[in-house]
C-alpha cells in the first residue's frame, strides 16, 4: 500500500453555540486545515488541523509541504513517515508551532487509513478499552455570559441530558475573587449537586490567586480546575494541586510529548489533558496518556470530539471527553449521545466523512 496523494483546504467554520444557543463570542468563523491523503488502493485518510489563527495561510502550507514528503511511502508505516518528517525539516523547526499542529494532520489521517485498511474503528485498534465514554458539554458556559445566562444556558444543558459541563472562571474586567465565586456557584445550583462540573482558567490566574480562589470554591465541588496558570510553570501549578483538594487538570497548551514528562514529573497536574493538535497527533496522544498511565494519572481529551473518542476509549486511563461542538458541522454524522456518554462507532477508521457540502461552503 502506498501514499499516492494528498489534498489540503483551508476551511472558516461558522461560528455557533449548538449545545445552548448562548450568545455568540463574536470572535468569528473558526479556520481549519483539512487534509484528505490519497492511497493506491482507493482508501482516503483525512486529518483536521487548527489554531494557526492569523497563521493559517502558513499552516496550509506546513501540511502541504509534509504531506508531499509521504508521497509513495507505505501508510502503515506511521513511525517511519513521522521520522521522515521530521528529517524533512532538517530536525530544526520542531517540535512546537506550526512543525507539530502540521504533522498532527498527517498523523490523523495515516490512523484514518490504518483503520479503513483493517476494517476496524480505530478505538479498537488503538486498545479498545471500552465502547461507550463519559462526555463532558464545553463551550456554552463561558465567562463572557451574565450569571443569569449561565444559569439559563447550564439549565438547558441538564436538560439535553448532559451530566457533566465546563464552565469558567477568571472573568473579565477586573473580578474580586467574590465575583468569581458568585459565578460558579450560580452554575452549580442551576445544575444540582450530581452534576460533574469542570472550570476552565484559561491560564489567567497567578498561583497565589489560584490558591486563594480555588480554596474559596472547594464547597461547589468541581470536578476539576483546568489551566489554573501558565502552563509551563509546572513547579506554580505543582504548589496550586498541593494546596488544593480539587483536582487540577493541565496539558492542552504543551507542544509534542518531552514537555508532559516535565509536568508529570514536577507533580503539576491531577489529571492530564492532551491537545492532539498540539501534542503531535493520535500517536503522540497514545504515548502520553502511556506516560500519565505510569504516574497513576488519568487522562482526558480538548476540543474534536468526533476524534478525541477513539483515544480517550482506547486508553487504560481515559477519563472524559470534551464535547467541543465547534468541528460537528464538517462530517456527515458524529459520534452520538446515549444517557451522557458519548457511543464509539462501528465504522473503520475514525468513522468520519467530510460533508461535501458543508467543505464547499466554508471553502476560505
Ligand atoms: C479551549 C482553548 C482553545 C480552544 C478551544 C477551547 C479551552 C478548553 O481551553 O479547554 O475548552
Ligand atoms: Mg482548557
Amino acid at each position: 500500500m502506498k501514499i499516492t496523494g494528498y489534498e489540503a483546504t483551508i476551511l472558516n467554520v461558522p461560528e455557533d453555540d449548538p449545545l445552548a444557543n448562548t450568545a455568540a463570542r463574536g470572535a468569528g468563523p473558526r479556520p481549519v486545515v483539512i487534509l484528505r491523503l490519497r492511497t493506491d488502493n482507493g482508501v482516503e485518510g483525512i486529518g483536521v488541523t487548527f489554531y494557526g489563527a492569523a497563521l493559517t495561510g502558513s499552516l496550509h502550507l506546513a501540511v502541504e509541504g509534509l504531506a508531499a514528503l509521504t508521497v509513495g511511502e507505505d501508510p502503515l508505516r506511521i513511525e517511519k513517515i513521522l521520522a521522515k518528517l521530521y528529517a524533512g525539516i532538517g530536525d530544526s523547526c520542531g517540535p512546537g508551532g506550526i512543525y507539530m499542529l502540521a504533522v498532527s494532520a498527517i498523523d490523523i489521517a495515516l490512523w484514518d487509513i490504518k483503520g479503513k485498511a483493517c476494517g476496524q474503528p480505530l478505538w479498537k485498534l488503538l486498545g479498545g478499552r471500552r465502547d461507550r465514554v463519559a462526555t463532558y458539554a464545553s463551550g456554552s458556559l463561558r465567562r463572557n455570559l451574565s450569571d443569569g445566562e449561565a444559569q439559563r444556558a447550564a439549565e438547558v444543558l441538564v436538560q439535553k441530558g448532559f451530566r457533566e459541563m465546563k464552565t469558567q472562571m477568571a472573568l473579565p474586567g477586573d473580578p474580586t475573587p467574590a465575583d468569581e465565586m458568585r459565578r460558579v456557584r450560580v452554575v452549580r445550583e442551576a445544575i444540582g449537586p450530581d452534576i460533574k462540573l469542570m472550570c476552565d482558567i484559561n491560564q489567567r490566574w497567578r498561583p497565589e490567586q489560584a490558591i486563594d480562589i480555588g480554596s474559596r470554591v472547594e464547597d461547589v465541588g468541581l470536578f476539576w480546575l483546568e489551566d489554573v496558570t501558565t502552563a509551563d510553570d509546572y513547579q506554580g501549578l505543582a504548589r496550586v494541586t498541593a494546596a488544593l483538594n480539587t483536582p487540577v487538570a493541565g496539558g492542552e497548551y504543551l507542544y509534542g510529548i518531552a514537555p508532559f514528562r516535565q509536568m508529570i514529573e514536577a507533580r503539576s497536574v491531577d489529571i492530564v489533558m492532551i491537545d492532539i493538535a498540539r501534542v503531535g497527533g493520535v500517536t503522540s496522544w497514545m504515548k502520553v496518556a502511556g506516560m500519565a498511565e505510569a504516574f497513576n494519572l488519568p487522562v482526558v481529551s480538548h476540543v474534536m470530539p468526533e476524534i478525541l473518542v477513539h483515544v480517550v476509549a482506547a486508553c487504560a486511563n481515559g477519563l472524559t471527553v470534551e464535547y467541543m461542538p465547534w468541528m460537528l458541522k464538517l462530517y456527515e454524522e458524529t459520534p452520538a449521545i446515549e444517557d451522557g456518554d458519548l457511543v464509539l462507532p462501528d465504522k473503520p477508521g475514525l468513522g468520519l466523512d467530510f460533508d461535501e457540502k458543508s467543505v464547499a461552503a466554508f471553502k476560505a
